[in-house]
């Protein structure tokens, strides 16, 4: 018999006495008044009735040690006796009840066991805070009812895309209809014992005046009036006026001491600074706010970068600064600057003992409410109890709670749906971690000349089953939601396995020296690759994205396989020759080329360089792939003078139009025997350029 608690509780001393829950259930006897949910809870877990022998006895935590003193913390005792629970407050009872529910064993046992809990953090859950689609009303009462059971208390609402939230609609109310879903979300909010906070991003177009700082007013005022009692104003992801430390300070006061004060029972008011993390933190900008901001007013703070792990000593560089604890935005698992990757590996990069250091913690999650859940599932432990946390074991309850149909196919699937690709924050989590070992070291003898048999049998067999999960969690998980959400990267990570599958066997008869079959193998093994890069193109928003499944390890070894097998066997399907770099400048002596079947680029480079007039840099495509377009993230670039250009021979260039966003873009090549590319310092200055993304999108020809 087992007990299961999570999060996992900070003390529970079980005995493995067990004890029946008595058929006429129990009384309630509380010195409080007991709260209505948490009842209503414990009412669908074992009969309450007055007459019943036994009692559940409610009561205020004694003896109630500093940790104790907390909302939501709460001991648990269960002996044949009864039942004893002592509270702090209505959330105690209500995660009280939420763990004796886990207890309970086939709706008949409870084991013998005192439990003593309460969070490590006080303030822990989400930010609704990403771009790209916001959540949908029944996502966001799923979630609220999620945080419930994982003892989460705070959720953020901030979608950059709800006009309502920021630009141009900030200052407008609500109209009927999303009203009266924000005043119903509040309500599932609270008997869900979460803190629904409502976010104003006023920064884009904000004027430092009487009539914003109404508008203001009036705009939380209508939230307050949909039941609304807590608050966060957004500063991040602006230019111009609204940057002005001074300024956001006193209106951030203003608010306080006009709305905050007035109304009297206002649990929070948060501030999201324009420097939100160490890479931009290069002013005196958040001196200021230390300094000038009321001290109930909470600064939110996302770590060392835009997206990076959270430690001790960041955590501690803001604080000295800001003078109180950061309330931590963590931007994990948000994938809306990866849009191609879902991130659904184990949570790391949450440094330990740093409890004191923050105030909260919320997670910024992906614009798929269902798949972020195994990150959130992690997050909900890590912040109530983080010395009881441990990313591998948590990742894989996570995948069990929310697949509980198909456990292991699910966890398959988010083994292999873990990569975030390049990134501009360089940012880096492990995919395939339980199959990479195996892979690397049957890669490496292969390529010192020896095939080994046994583990090409467990390869192959590897990837039939990922090639198989997708089906799997189809065809058995009872969450639709989440199947629609993750649908695109279920296929694919199917097309990955049967790309494996077929590389593996042509492998096999290469070593057999069987080229008439090996060639047919090799021919199929191409052409799922291919439906694999057909589908890993832009599909969502017209950007660059598309959809990508083991592009960290399975790929790139299906690469390997298929490359060597040209190298050896059938050197004649070798391709003529290869991509490379044009480094016009001295600066880009480093740049290297990557190649794969869809796309052909320059690796991210970050260090800014400089290019005098007339240099550039580029790279030349295979004569094999054809160009559809060019994607670019180049950063701090002035853009003046710049001119993307293609070449047929590399002598005579012509220019791609433009559409006038400077940053990033995509530009489609019209000219299909483009060969060459280059981003060309037209001006008569010298420019400095960073590389995000320089990558052609290609075709077979
Ligand atoms: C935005 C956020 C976005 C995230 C990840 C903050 C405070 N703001 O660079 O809305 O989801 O990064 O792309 C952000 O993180 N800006």
């Amino acid at each position: 018999k087992e007990v299961n608690v999570y999060p996992t509780p900070q003390e529970m001393d079980v005995s493995d006495k067990w004890i029946k829950i008595p058929e006429k259930g129990y009384r309630i006897e509380s010195t409080e008044t007991p709260d209505t949910d948490a009842m209503n809870l414990l009412k669908q877990s074992v009969p309450i009735a007055e007459q019943a022998q036994q009692a559940i006895t409610i009561g205020k935590l004694d003896k109630a040690t500093d940790e104790m003193q907390r909302s939501g913390a709460y001991t648990l005792t269960v002996n044949s006796n009864g039942i004893h629970i002592g509270i702090y407050d209505d959330r105690s009872l209500f995660y009280a009840v939420q763990t004796f529910r886990q207890l309970i064993l086939e709706g008949k046992e409870l084991p013998v066991c005192l439990i003593r809990d309460y969070p490590d953090i006080a303030f822990r859950g989400v930010v609704e805070g990403f771009y790209g689609t916001p959540w949908s009303f029944e996502n966001r009462v799923e979630q609220l009812r999620f945080y419930g059971r994982m003892k989460m208390n705070t959720y953020i609402f901030g979608p950059k895309d709800d006009p309502y939230h920021r630009s141009p609609s900030w200052r407008i109310p609500y109209p009927e209809e999303q009203a009266d879903n924000i005043r119903r979300l509040v309500i599932e909010a609270r008997k869900n014992k979460v803190d629904f906070v409502w976010a104003l991003h006023p920064g884009m177009d904000i004027r430092w005046n009487d009539a914003d700082r109404q508008a203001a007013i009036q705009k939380l005022e209508s939230m307050y009036g949909l039941g609304v009692r807590a608050f966060a104003v957004f500063f991040d992801d602006i230019e111009g006026e609204g940057t002005d430390a001074y300024k956001q300070a006193a209106f951030m006061n203003h608010l306080k001491k006009e709305f905050v004060d007035k109304k009297g029972d206002i649990q929070q008011l948060i501030l999201c600074p324009t420097e939100y993390n160490k890479d931009w933190a290069k002013t005196d900008y958040l001196d200021i706010l230390g300094k000038l901001l009321d001290p109930f007013i909470h600064i939110m703070w996302t770590g060392d970068k835009v997206v990076s792990d959270i430690t001790c000593e960041g955590l501690q560089w803001v604080n000295r600064r800001i003078g109180r604890p950061c309330y931590v935005w963590w931007n994990f698992p948000v994938n809306d600057y990866c849009l191609a990757h879902l991130l659904m590996g184990p949570v790391h990069g949450l440094e330990k003992n740093t409890a004191t250091d923050m105030h909260a913690f919320v997670s910024n999650p992906m614009e798929f409410a269902e798949a972020s859940k195994v990150a959130l599932w992690s997050i909900s432990q890590f912040t109530w109890n983080m010395n009881g946390f441990n990313p591998e074991e948590a990742w894989y309850k996570a995948c069990e709670a929310l697949v509980p149909e198909a456990p292991d196919a699910f966890r398959l699937f988010c083994e292999h749906n873990a990569d975030i690709g390049p990134n501009t924050w360089m940012f880096f989590r492990k995919e395939s971690f339980n199959s990479d070992k195996l892979l690397t070291r049957f890669w490496q003898s292969l390529a010192a000349g020896t095939y080994l048999e046994k583990e090409a049998a467990e390869i192959i067999n590897m990837f039939a089953q990922i090639r198989k999960a997708p089906e799997t969690i189809r065809s058995s998980s009872a969450n639709e939601q989440l199947i629609k959400e993750i649908g695109p990267w279920l296929t694919q990570t199917t097309n990955v396995g049967e790309a494996g599958v077929e590389a593996m066997k042509m492998l096999e008869l290469a070593q057999k020296k069987d080229t008439e079959n090996c060639r047919e193998a090799y021919r199929k093994t191409r052409e799922t690759l291919e439906t694999t890069a057909v589908f890993s193109r832009p599909y969502r928003r017209g950007e660059q994205d598309g959809i990508r499944s083991g592009s960290q390890v399975l790929l790139p070894f299906i690469r390997n396989i298929v490359q060597h097998v040209e190298n050896t066997l059938l050197t004649d399907e070798k391709p003529k020759e290869k991509a490379e770099v044009l480094a016009g400048s001295q600066a880009f002596d480093e740049l290297s080329c990557f190649c794969e079947d869809d796309m052909v680029g320059l690796t991210p480079h970050f260090p800014l360089v400089t290019i005098a007039p007339g240099e550039y840099f580029g790279f030349r495509i295979e004569e094999s792939k054809q160009p559809v377009a060019l994607v670019y993230d180049l950063r701090k670039s002035k853009s003046k003078g710049r001119q993307f250009q293609g070449s047929i021979d590399g002598k005579v260039w012509f220019p791609l139009r433009q559409t006038g966003k400077d940053r990033l873009d995509t530009l489609r090549i019209h000219e299909p025997q483009t060969r060459y590319i280059r981003c060309l310092n037209k001006s008569q200055t010298e420019m400095s350029i960073g590389i995000g993304r320089f990558l052609v999108l290609t075709e077979p020809v």
